[in-house]
């Protein structure tokens, strides 16, 4: 007679392809999340040289249609990841070039860090890219970029491009020219729809993507200042604003909502931890923020990413200037599907002690 063994009920399970719970238990349902991404920091000077050889080496050319460079995440496995959900990139232009139109299931969003004559065009509509502009993709909205002028152009992109794969939903279509006709006045959607509290009578809401491509600096600009003398702050992240969809009060997309925050000089907010994760741009100013006990510091153009669930308060070095982050976060993917939580570190006046540098391109030193 046969006697089973676990040993041989293990072997048979692996080879039927099957898996017992009782060994996976902490992996499959661990008691707080365990994110693989680290936080990370790009300096602005090594994001800056590469994008600039890579203008003056490598040609945009049909089939990757962008010259985007990817953060990838060194806790993603070497994906072009930043966090699990979130593609962000530093995309060049050179003066004159094109980077031809398509349209994808992806969503997408761009924050213009520097250049002049530049534009994208989306669904027709034109519009001049300039420093501090927020432009925005919903999917499958065709769009190409260009530059009229000699200068070249500089930008972040943020898409869902590491969720939209991982839930096998990726669609991607060239368009049949190099770039759109344009079809509407130049900037129209910001001129239809900027001023976000007034609505086209004759017209019905556009609840799930805004109506406006394009979120002007300026517009951008006056709503902090105006909330600053307002003295209204958040603890944790200070005078933090989000971008909406004036037609419907929620994130521009479905998958990725944008920030822009200003740190008043001198403020150093307190901690706290939320589900989801985010990849930050520095904008303006200088500072640092601890994540999980690591010191990260940051100046104009550095770039760098909080996964989730991590603890994180900004300090502003300043004591005269304001320092700008813009941010890109999964937070409206946590919110949908019931997953968003957030906590805010209690112990020390709300502030972590710090117990690392990190050092860029390096690691950490511990302190
Ligand atoms: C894309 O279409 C853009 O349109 C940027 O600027 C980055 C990364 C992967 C796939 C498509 C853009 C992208 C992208």
């Amino acid at each position: 007679m046969i006697t089973d063994t676990t040993d041989r009920l293990y072997s048979d399970m692996q080879s039927h392809h099957l898996m017992p719970l009782w060994t996976l238990e902490k992996d499959i349902l661990p008691w707080s999340p365990k994110p693989k991404a680290l936080p990370w920091l790009w300096k602005w000077s090594d994001l800056y040289e590469i994008a600039e050889r890579s203008g003056a080496l490598v040609p945009i050319e049909r089939g990757g249609d962008r010259r985007a460079i990817a953060l990838a995440n060194p806790g993603l496995g070497g994906l072009p990841h930043a966090t699990p959900t979130l593609w962000a990139a530093v995309q060049w232009l050179n003066g004159r070039e094109v980077a031809p139109a398509h349209r994808h299931t992806a969503q997408a969003v761009r924050f213009i860090i520097d250049g002049q004559g530049a534009f994208s065009t989306v669904e027709g509509d034109k519009v001049y890219l300039e420093r501090g502009d927020m432009v925005i993709n919903p999917p499958w909205y065709w769009h190409d970029h260009g530059s009229d002028s000699d200068e070249r152009a500089v930008w972040m992109d943020g898409l869902d491009i590491p969720l939209n794969n991982y839930l096998d939903a990726s669609f991607f279509e060239p368009y049949k020219g190099e770039t759109q006709a344009v079809s509407a006045v130049l900037d129209g959607t910001a001129l239809k729809y900027g001023v976000g509290q007034m609505r086209p009578a004759w017209e019905p809401r556009s609840a799930q993507y805004p109506p406006i491509f394009a979120y002007k600096w300026a517009e951008t600009e006056r709503a902090l200042n105006n909330v600053a003398k307002v003295g209204a702050a958040s603890p944790f992240d200070d005078v933090a604003l989000e971008y909406t969809n004036p037609h419907s009060g929620g994130p521009v997309m479905d998958t990725i909502t944008c920030w822009i925050q200003m740190l008043r000089p001198g403020v150093h907010t307190q901690a706290h931890r939320q589900v989801n994760s985010a990849v930050y741009y520095v904008f303006e100013g200088r500072g640092l923020t601890v994540i999980n006990g690591i010191r990260f510091d940051w100046e104009k153009g550095d770039m760098f990413v909080i996964p989730g669930w991590a603890w994180h308060e900004h300090c502003n070095a300043s004591s005269e200037e304001r320092a700008t982050l813009f941010s890109i976060q999964d937070t409206p993917v946590m919110r949908a599907l019931n997953k968003y939580r957030e906590e805010a570190y209690t112990e020390n006046d709300g502030h972590q002690s710090v117990t690392g540098v990190f050092r860029p391109a390096a690691g950490f030193d511990k302190v």
